[in-house]
């Protein structure tokens, strides 16, 4: 055996379980085809929203609180500043809001409603419609998604796990007793594997035909007019819903650009083929926007960037064992909204994949509730 458990894609949710993997003392793998923190996947851009009421379920609230913890933790062992809670206010009707607002009051989160004259007041940066109703979040906040995935990468390094880096799995083959893994000619024996490789993870492991699509999403940046009014502390990350489209945005980072993105609505691609290169079409609708309701941005892209979305027919994580693969674990795909809770899932999946009862329940992530074997 070359490894207790090897982890397959060591990026957004990966360097999480490789991390605790290796903080369980396991004796792990990881398996990386770009470097940690490459922007080929979906953990890439500067910042990734952190929520603590969520509109997709309120079942996801516990594991945001837990997730909050564990990147606190990793901060203390890595000595780096990964999250900022600098709040965040969802904009929209109020029927939009709705789950936000349930979520609040079932687990006593603060939060605090406006109307559109009351936000006009306190965020002036953004033009409100009549009918807008703004939920504000005060403990939410961003993650820096490519410090995080170095952060935890390094921290398993540190603690005895080894990383194969620049090396593309060709095929996993699971077993009874362990997994072979296959690297072009080479191959490594586990007992274990954890696939975590996003976007990849249909291509690894074709007789499970999973029901998932991925989609390109284009990342913005535009020029602030006055780069004062979207600094951190004026300028808290929103989330939007504005003639039908979802869409998002931070504060600047450098003091010049500030990030905006529509959340779904790109097209469906292969991971191996995507065009990573941005065209004037891809930006353009997002720039109309802009213009109209934060015109204290230059509607003028200045950069922009493309990632995916792994898709699953009900927007929920798959995330646990397969019936039929007693030494396979899932971790991810994630819906295109995982990135905040990682620690926590990668936390969870290493525990499943060292035969630890699971510290939080994740049956509504398992694996077969989609696929049969
Ligand atoms: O959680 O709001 C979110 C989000 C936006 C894009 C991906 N996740």
């Amino acid at each position: 055996m070359d490894a207790d458990v090897a982890v397959i894609g060591v990026g957004s949710m990966g360097s999480s379980a490789f991390w605790q993997l290796a903080s369980l003392g396991a004796n792990v793998l990881g398996f990386e085809r770009y470097a940690p923190g490459h922007d080929k996947g979906a953990g890439h851009g500067e910042t990734r929203i952190f929520r603590t009421a969520y509109g997709e379920g309120t079942e996801y609230v516990p594991f945001l609180q837990e997730s909050k913890q564990l990147w606190r933790h990793l901060e203390t062992e890595t000595d780096t500043d990964i999250y900022s809670e600098i709040g965040r206010i969802n904009i929209g009707e109020k029927e939009a809001l709705k789950k936000d607002i349930s979520g609040a009051k079932l687990y006593q989160l603060p939060y605090e409603l406006l109307d559109a004259k009351e936000a006009a007041a306190r965020f002036p940066q953004h033009r409100f419609e009549e009918n807008d109703m703004i939920y504000v979040d005060p403990q939410a906040g961003f993650v820096r998604p490519e410090l995080a995935i170095q952060s935890a990468t390094q921290r398993a390094i540190e603690l005895g796990a080894k990383l194969y880096c620049g090396v593309s799995v060709t095929a996993i083959e699971p077993d009874d007793a362990g997994v072979t893994i296959y690297c072009g000619e080479e191959r490594f024996r586990v007992g274990h594997v954890v696939v975590s490789a996003g976007a990849w993870a249909s291509k690894l492991l074709p007789q499970l035909s999973l029901p998932v699509w991925v989609e390109r999403q284009i990342l913005v940046w535009y020029r602030a007019k006055n780069p004062d009014v979207f600094s951190m502390e004026k300028f808290p990350i929103f989330g939007r819903e504005t003639e039908g489209q979802r869409w998002y945005g931070f504060p600047s980072l450098d003091g010049h650009l500030v990030k905006v993105a529509f959340h779904h609505g790109g097209d469906e691609v292969d991971p191996d083929t995507i065009d990573r290169t941005t065209h004037k079409e891809d930006i353009e609708h997002l720039s109309k926007f802009i213009h109209k309701y934060i015109p204290d941005l230059d509607p003028n892209a200045v950069k922009a960037k493309v990632c995916m979305y792994t898709n699953t027919p009900d927007n929920h994580f798959i995330i646990g064992s397969v019936s039929g693969m007693p030494n396979v674990t899932m971790l991810g795909p994630m819906a295109g909204h995982g990135f905040k809770f990682a620690p926590i899932m990668g936390k969870l999946a290493a525990e499943v994949a060292t035969e630890l009862t699971p510290t939080m329940n994740i049956d509504m992530f398992r694996p077969d509730r989609l696929i049969r074997v």
